[in-house]
């Protein structure tokens, strides 16, 4: 008896990989979304031998266009997908500007142990030394693959395979931009074999507290820099604006201009609930003199990105705004 091939589910959302520019030189200012999944699938000669896939369109934009909402539909769409029993795993073709905010999103919320790959490509699909196809049949394979089972949402480009939880864009034109400062690259395809060496111990999809079925929208969060010169202009704007939280992004370990911490501490009436993280791309943020956020009010940041930082935030406010809840959820996740 022939065993049947396992079945994988690939969702397009559109991105560099889905575009077509003019010439095959044309590495930068493309931008026309024009391939389907279906195109991008139809590129992998030979693919249809070891996997059965179905494709879906569910956007066509570039990734900074995304919004929250886009999120919320995206993540109840694969879940709902994955509880086809006739589903191995889910595929998603994204755009890579903001592929790890979408990656984590869906970490967070995805109610499955089934693999849930992101991929996308750095240079168009049919320009030289194109990227595209190889990361897409890679994710295939490994969504297709029992292994990858448990590991929570991950990126596969440039033949590795990064947790959502730690990836992180790192250059605007390498091939090699997707990487995990602190840790996180759980393994690699190679040759058409996928090979596993770490899995991910903090909590994720099928272990997450964070519930999205149902919801119509998240907590408004806004992320304000910091920098030398930093006033109070921009934290005053996101206080006014009615959001129910806000994401500092420190310097070093999420420092923040005494001013600024002054303006949010004394701030009158309720107020958003503040996140402390860092714009340095590694390490962690912590409270060292055991003082500084319970003063302040401030829940510190554990080394989310302040992209990242964001989206736990809405998800934890979506439970509670409690400062010792949030402290929590920033320190288990
Ligand atoms: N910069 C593009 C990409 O790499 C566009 C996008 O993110 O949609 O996919």
């Amino acid at each position: 008896m022939t065993q049947k091939l396992p079945h994988v589910h690939v969702v397009s959302t559109g991105g560099t990989i889905a575009s077509r520019p003019v010439s095959p030189t044309q590495t930068t200012g493309y931008s026309q979304i024009a391939l389907t999944g279906d195109d991008l699938v139809a590129g992998i000669p030979g693919i249809e031998q070891q996997v059965r896939l179905s494709t879906e369109q569910i956007f066509s934009v570039a990734s900074s266009a995304l919004k929250d909402a886009d999120l919320l539909r995206l993540s109840q769409r694969v879940s709902e997908v994955l509880e086809d029993p006739d589903v191995e795993g889910v595929v998603v073709t994204h755009g890579t500007d903001t592929m790890e905010e979408t990656a984590f999103f869906l970490n967070l919320t995805v109610r499955s142990e089934k693999p849930v790959i992101l991929t996308g490509a750095m240079r168009p699909s049919t320009v030289l030394s194109g990227d595209g196809p190889l990361n897409l049949m890679n994710a295939i394979l490994a969504a297709a693959d029992p292994q990858s089972r448990g590991m929570g949402v991950m990126v596969c480009m440039n033949d590795h395979l990064l947790a959502a939880r730690d990836v992180m864009k790192t250059s605007t034109y390498k091939v090699e931009t997707f990487r995990c400062p602190e840790g996180g690259c759980l393994g690699f395809v190679m040759g058409g074999m996928v090979h596993y060496r770490y899995a991910p111990l903090c909590p994720h999809t099928a272990h997450s507290e964070f519930d999205v079925r149902g919801l119509a929208e998240l907590p408004q969060v806004e992320v304000v820099y910091t920098h030398i010169g930093c006033g109070t202009e921009m934290l005053r704007a996101a206080l006014k604006s009615g959001c129910r939280g806000i994401v500092a992004a420190g310097t070093g370990n999420g420092s923040l201009p005494p001013e600024f911490c002054k303006t949010y501490r004394e701030w009158p009436g309720e107020k958003p609930a503040m996140v402390r993280a860092s714009r340095v791309p590694g390490g962690f943020v912590g409270d060292y003199s055991g003082k500084r956020d319970a003063e302040n009010g401030t829940v510190p940041g554990c080394g989310f990105s302040p992209q990242k930082s964001r989206l736990l935030l809405q998800l934890a406010l979506t439970v509670s705004s409690d400062r010792d809840y949030l402290c929590g959820v920033f320190s288990r996740y």
